[in-house]
């Protein structure tokens, strides 16, 4: 892959524009096929709360919510399966991401796959539920843009805005790791290689 342009949005936290356009088709058909076989769909919050936000899990691990709590789990909740495996495309944009961001030797072993309709948002959290906060996440946006909230370590700190688009890469470690961050509203549009969604895939190292 070529070196994109990057951008440090905060320290650890490194923006790769559109660095996974060129496979972003590939990435789509193997949502596609992680569909099949482990549907969307809608978790509840430990309070009770129906997110907005579909989702669904590829890997050996997916992150889960119910009313025990945040967590991962090794099987589908709803078919008591193992998750689909983790596509060979996801590992390479990942690791090569990661990479270019200056975390060599990622080796996810979980991705977390979000679908956004219009309106469907994510509030601001932080993502604490992996064994290994040393380890980066990343982040991969597929269709319709979003506004994306990037805030501090405490949920009241400011938060700075930013659109992330079909193809963009946010590779998050180091002091960046447990910062806050949340996705607004989606807005209402139509994307020529999605239709009326957004894709995020989020690839972690769970275990
Ligand atoms: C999203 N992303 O973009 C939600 N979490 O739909 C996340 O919650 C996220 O992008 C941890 C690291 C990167 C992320
Ligand atoms: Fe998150």
């Amino acid at each position: 892959m070529a070196e994109p342009p990057r951008e440090e949005l905060v320290p650890g936290a490194v923006l790769l524009r559109r660095a996974a356009l060129p496979v972003a088709a590939e990435l789509l058909q193997c949502i596609d096929e992680v569909v099949l076989q482990a549907p969307f769909r809608h978790m509840h919050t430990p309070g009770g709360h129906r997110m907005s936000v579909a989702m669904t899990n590829c890997g050996a691990c997916g992150w889960i919510t119910d009313a025990s709590g945040y967590r991962y789990s090794e099987v589908d909740p709803e078919t008591g399966e193992p998750w689909p495996a983790l596509p060979a495309a996801f590992l390479t944009v990942a690791t090569s991401a990661a990479s270019n961001a200056g975390f060599a030797g990622f080796q996810p072993d979980a991705c977390l796959v979000n679908c956004y309709v219009p309106g469907a948002r994510m509030t601001l959290h932080q993502d604490r539920n992996e064994a290994d906060f040393e380890q980066p996440i990343v982040s991969i946006s597929l269709g319709l843009p979003a506004d994306f909230q990037f805030g501090g370590l405490l949920r009241s700190d400011p938060v700075r805005r930013v659109r992330l688009g079909h193809g963009d890469v946010v590779v998050w470690g180091g002091p960046a790791r447990l910062r806050f961050h949340g996705v607004l509203p989606l807005k209402d549009g139509k994307h020529a290689a999605t239709g009326c969604v957004r894709y995020n895939l989020t690839l972690r190292t769970a275990r």
